[in-house]
């Protein structure tokens, strides 16, 4: 994924932002105990090393004043990173707000379904959202526990079955944002990727609208051939293609398929070539993926393919 980085150190949200300081200061802090510890024992190792015809030190047990300090000192030191960190809570979490969330984002196992209740659109893995504006997430599974993070957006939230957690999205700068599943959730975890793309507004609706067009009407030639099999392949107990057929979400709506960057939640890019093969054996693809290997004749994958390359 070219041009877009998912370092936690280039943060660009208030929310993110909040961690990212939380992060910066809690590593000096500790950069600073290790430097004490590691120069009191250096200095002692040098101080107090065997020298030939040298008595025993002086040897000491018990010391009141020491003991206070190596107590009160680490006590303060916890108090200060407990204060910082219940701020940093605050502002990375704040409370959901009552009412509709813009988003209803599911994990299945091992690919995202984002769902738009307000505007009414259904995207997989790839989703755009306005610059500048704050999205109300709620979190949702279909399976096992997986974890919602875009490194430079969010916190880190559970996606727990049936139990709708919360997280505020928001991108201050345009830009593509990696995200991943957090949370081990089987076979492909690693492969569970999301992609963001933060736009100004204009290009937002823009995107929008198109996600809110059924899809493309064939009606003749392998497209139209291509269509009929996506019906009659058992493809639709699993895939919803708006206006043509299916109610699942088994497995990513494919209605604007041609428009996303990648496949199988990241695995391989978009490509015709990467979805001829993901039509021949998604398991080359993606070992393991809930997609069965449908054998598919050479003819009737390529008519799959034509009319797949008509869903823009
Ligand atoms: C048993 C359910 C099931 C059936 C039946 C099924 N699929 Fe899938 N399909 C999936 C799942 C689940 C994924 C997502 C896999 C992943 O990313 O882990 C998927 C992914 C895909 C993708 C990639 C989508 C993307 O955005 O990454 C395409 C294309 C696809 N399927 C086409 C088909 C076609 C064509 C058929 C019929 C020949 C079919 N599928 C039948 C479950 C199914
Ligand atoms: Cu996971």
């Amino acid at each position: 994924m070219s041009g877009s980085s998912g370092s936690i150190f280039d943060p660009a949200s208030p929310e993110a932002q909040a961690i990212t300081h939380l992060f910066v200061i809690t590593l000096w802090i500790c950069a600073a105990i290790f430097a004490v510890v590691a120069g009191l024992v250096g200095y002692c190792l040098a101080r107090y090393r065997q020298r030939e015809e040298a008595d025993d030190p002086a040897q000491t047990a018990g010391n009141k004043r020491l003991e206070v300090v190596w107590t009160v000192v680490p006590f303060c030191i916890v108090l200060v990173l407990f204060g910082l960190t219940a701020q940093a809570m605050e502002k990375s979490d704040p409370a959901p707000e009552p009412g509709e969330p813009d988003l209803v984002i599911t994990g299945h196992q091992w690919w995202w379904e984002i769902r738009s209740p307000k505007l009414g659109y259904v995207a997989a893995n790839e989703f755009h959202i306005p610059v500048g504006e704050r999205l109300s997430i709620r979190l949702d599974s279909t399976d096992v526990l997986h974890e919602f993070w875009v490194p430079r957006l969010t916190r880190k939230m559970t996606a727990v079955p049936h139990a709708g957690n919360h997280v505020w999205l928001r991108a201050d700068k345009p830009g593509v944002y990696q995200g991943v599943c957090s949370e081990f959730c089987g076979t492909q975890h690693a492969w569970m990727r999301l992609i963001v793309v933060a736009e100004p507004r204009e290009k937002f609706d823009a995107w929008v609208r198109t996600q809110q067009q059924p899809a493309a009407v064939v009606t003749s030639g392998d497209a139209a051939r291509g269509r009929d099999l996506f019906r009659e392949l058992t493809c639709v107990n699993c895939h919803a293609i708006q206006g043509v057929g299916g109610k699942s979400n088994a497995g990513p709506d494919l209605t604007h398929l041609a428009g996303r960057q990648m496949l199988g939640a990241g695995v391989v890019p978009n490509t015709p070539e990467n979805l001829r093969r993901w039509l021949t054996d998604p398991q080359q693809i993606k070992p393991g993926a809930l997609m069965p290997n449908f054998n598919l004749s050479p003819s009737r994958r390529d008519q799959l393919l034509a009319y797949f390359s008509t869903l823009q």
